[in-house]
């Protein structure tokens, strides 16, 4: 791993640093990066590895003094003002900017593989208790939340106050205005259509806020012997099929912004309202999130008249390809089960139940963003890999 130095030279007239590695391997640098990233104290800031330097004080068109090879595992260069860097090799190694190199860092760093599934989806299942107590079956789950989409605990007890207990095991958990965590059961007047024994369609939740929450967690605390079922679809699989299929559909349906609306009182009152395209892509084209709640799709559409039955006909095709056979997973959760999944690429949904005077049905739901998973996810990576 560890690899040793041959020979550095500058390049492009002291533009350029190149460095050849003892395997004969070679990688080129940039001179202002060099600067850039000086790891001197006066430069970067030790304790919050974080860089000090402003960039008023950097020089975009500066080259380098003098480059030297202090020994195999370090090289040092004077910049034209006398100021002197150090870089180790390995650190040099891993910012590489050959393609390859980039690529394994990004990998490293986002985990961006995905596994796409459809109705053959095995639902992975690991139990709860070993999640709360055990490094590896944690990283393990995050692994699996963050390639597959979707993983089971299993075994929590059956009341409330388990996904806060996950949610100081992951950091911490979102709060929305509908409470840190929030009970799923029929309510009197509703304040959402999740809170009733109605049927709900494929839905992300919550694309009427702008940065939706990225994970969800739903505990099953009671469950009815009749309805209530649930279904999942890998929003991401879909999308690669709608685009071969349909690519006009998928090209509206990535481009049209959709209003959202969500007003009323929970935690606090809110009256929230956002602009989402209901498949946000990047710059490839490639679906990164799925922002589509039928029920707070906004009754006001701010788009000209004549797109509007072209949305709507998009909007079926992406509908009718996630409820096909071949693409939906139906489960139904038992009393102590815990499901967690990608928000922004598994599209949810339950059966109808009946209703009666008593609660028959009852979930405790939470989120937590993206951002707090993937930070416990890379934590719990070190943690386990520096074991054995
Ligand atoms: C929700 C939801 C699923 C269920 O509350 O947003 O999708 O099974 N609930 O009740
Ligand atoms: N709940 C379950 O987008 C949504 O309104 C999803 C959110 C009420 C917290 C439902
Ligand atoms: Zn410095
Ligand atoms: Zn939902």
């Amino acid at each position: 791993m560890n690899p040793g130095i041959q020979k550095v030279e500058t390049l492009d007239a002291g533009h350029f640093v190149r460095v050849e590695w003892e395997d004969g391997s070679e990688s080129r640098y940039p001179c202002v990066w060099l600067r850039d990233n000086c790891q001197c104290p006066h430069c970067f800031l030790r304790s919050a590895r974080a860089r000090r330097l402003v960039l008023e004080d950097l020089d975009v068109n500066i080259v380098v003094k003098e480059v030297a090879l202090a020994d195999r595992k370090k090289i040092s260069i004077t910049w034209p003002d006398e100021h002197a860097s150090e870089y180790e090799a390995e650190w040099l190694k891993k910012r590489c900017f050959s393609e390859e190199a980039r690529a394994e860092m990004r990998e490293d760093l986002f985990l961006p593989e995905r596994q796409y599934w459809g109705s053959d989806l095995q639902l992975p299942k690991i139990p709860f208790e070993e999640i709360l107590y055990n490094d590896e079956s944690a990283y393990k789950w995050l692994c699996t939340l963050k390639k597959l989409g979707i993983a089971v605990l299993t075994g929590a007890a059956t009341r409330q106050g388990e996904l806060v207990k996950l949610g100081h095991r992951i950091g911490f958990l979102r709060l929305t205005f509908y409470g840190p965590t929030w009970q799923v059961q029929d309510k009197a007047d509703a304040n959402n259509v999740a809170y009733t024994t109605g049927k709900l369609c494929f839905h992300t939740d919550y694309p009427v806020l702008h940065h939706p929450p990225g994970v969800q967690l739903l505990h099953c605390i009671k469950q009815t012997a009749a309805g209530g079922e649930s279904q999942v679809v890998d929003g991401f699989n879909v999308c690669n099929k709608l685009k071969k299929q349909n690519p006009q559909a998928y090209q509206i349906l990535s481009s049209t912004a959709v209003d959202y609306t969500d007003v009323g009182v929970d935690y606090c009152d809110f009256a929230v309202q956002c602009k989402q395209r209901i498949i946000d892509v990047d710059s490839r084209g490639q679906a990164v999130r799925i922002n589509y709640n039928n029920a707070t799709r906004d009754t006001v559409f701010d788009i000209p008249a004549e797109k509007v039955r072209p949305f709507y006909a998009a909007l079926k095709e992406f509908d009718d390809l996630l409820n096909s056979a071949e693409h939906k997973f139906m489960y139904k959760l038992k009393p102590g089960d815990i499901v967690t999944f990608d928000n922004w690429r598994v599209l949810h949904g339950r059966q109808s139940y009946p209703s009666g005077s008593e609660v028959t049905r009852h979930l405790e739901g939470a989120y937590a963003d993206w951002d707090v998973v993937m930070s416990r996810l890379r934590l719990l990576r070190k943690n386990v890999q520096n074991r054995d």
